[in-house]
């Protein structure tokens, strides 16, 4: 936020065509500051959430909460401390811990705001999307894409947790926010086996249906990304002979829309990446922000010279231009999703090495 200074001790014309100036809601920019900084000042600061107390937080929350209260899903959103107070992970990103019990299901609603979710754990959970039911396991990414409807089902005896992500503080800020509940009752039961979505476009490798709808979609039409297949990827980088990945360490996929290989919907880029112990890498810093949920393994992130231990359930929150360093103690596997489209949409995508860093701190 700019800061300003109207008041001009001495001069009293000055002072008052400042407060002239205010009286009509005009400021004057040769008192402001902090408005066009050397390099882009997030509000959000680095951080992240603790696995094991979302579990745990979220396990109450189950017991206590009935799903239908306040928009029908049982959701802990991520609160960056530097946002006011409000419920964003950094200024433009939702991320959120949502919780579903056995037997319950999350009623049909839709908006405009696109929303994904990465399965930490557990299996049984389906989801709805435009009456596609998409199996949800862990290691799975299933897409919600701006304006679909979507409902989640847990047939199951056992809770599950999954991590969501959404666009909202981004669409909000564009005030382009729509909402519509779904019609009552939702629906009951379907095959979740594989869904019509996977059996078009997610059947094999390079392989796409003959016949395609002639209107290309905003979103990929590939709605579930399955573990296995990310995970073979992953492991497939490491054996290529000459590939970069096996003198680095690091391994990393994009989820991409099979059609056009663009991100998988016009807002979000989700990537995971896989890190080996002993994997080095110079920190890097880029515009934009991501939220990263580690899903297996053990080590630290570096943000901005701040040192935090990760296992598995945590969620990261890194705001735009912050420095980033990954270090596998254990073979680490992080989702992260980020705004990175828009800004390249915007052509205000930038990355850099960041050389300036730093001595090391703990996290609090
Ligand atoms: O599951 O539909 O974390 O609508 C926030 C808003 C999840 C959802 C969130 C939502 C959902
Ligand atoms: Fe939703």
């Amino acid at each position: 936020m700019p800061t300003r200074r109207f008041d001009a001790p001495g001069d009293p014309a000055l002072s008052d065509l400042h407060g002239d100036l205010a009286e009509r809601d005009l400021q004057p920019l040769w008192e402001l500051s902090g408005l066009l900084t050397p390099t882009p000042r997030a509000r959000a600061v680095p951080y992240r959430w603790r696995g094991k107390e979302l579990r745990e937080l979220g396990g109450r929350a189950g017991d206590l909460v009935p799903v239908d209260r306040g928009g029908n899903r049982r959701v802990l959103s991520l609160s960056n401390p530097e946002l006011g107070g409000g419920p964003y992970a950094s200024a433009p990103l939702w991320g959120a811990l949502q919780y579903l019990g056995p037997r319950e299901a999350a009623p049909a609603h839709r908006h405009t705001p696109a929303a994904l979710r990465f399965v930490l754990e557990g299996e049984g959970v389906w989801t709805m999307v435009n009456g596609d039911p998409l199996r949800m396991a862990a290691g799975d990414l299933v897409l919600t894409p701006s304006w679909t409807w979507h409902e989640h089902h847990s047939p199951g005896d056992a809770p599950m947790t999954w991590f969501d992500a959404l666009d909202l503080p981004l669409v909000e800020a564009l005030e382009a926010v729509f909402f519509e509940p779904g019609p009552e009752p939702a629906a009951q039961s379907a095959d979740p086996a594989r869904s019509a979505s996977e059996r078009r476009f997610g059947a094999g490798p390079g392989l796409l249906p003959g016949k395609r709808p002639t209107r290309p979609t905003a979103h990929s039409p590939l709605l579930r990304h399955r573990w296995a297949d990310t995970d073979r990827a992953l492991a497939s980088q490491f054996t290529v002979p000459d590939a970069e990945t096996s003198a680095t360490g690091h391994a990393h996929v994009r989820f991409a829309d099979p059609t056009s290989g663009r991100d998988v919907m016009p807002t979000m880029r989700c990537e995971m990446h896989r890190y080996m112990p002993g994997h080095s890498a110079p920190a890097l810093r880029c515009t934009g922000s991501s939220l990263t949920a580690v899903f297996h393994g053990a080590g630290f992130v570096v943000l901005d010279g701040t040192r935090y231990d990760i296992a598995p359930g945590d969620l990261i929150a890194v705001p735009s231009w912050t420095s980033v360093t990954v270090v596998a103690e254990e073979s680490l596997d992080l989702f992260t999703v980020s705004d990175a489209p828009v800004l390249e949409a915007l052509s205000l995508y930038r990355e850099e090495a960041a050389t300036d860093s730093v001595e090391i701190t703990p996290a609090r």
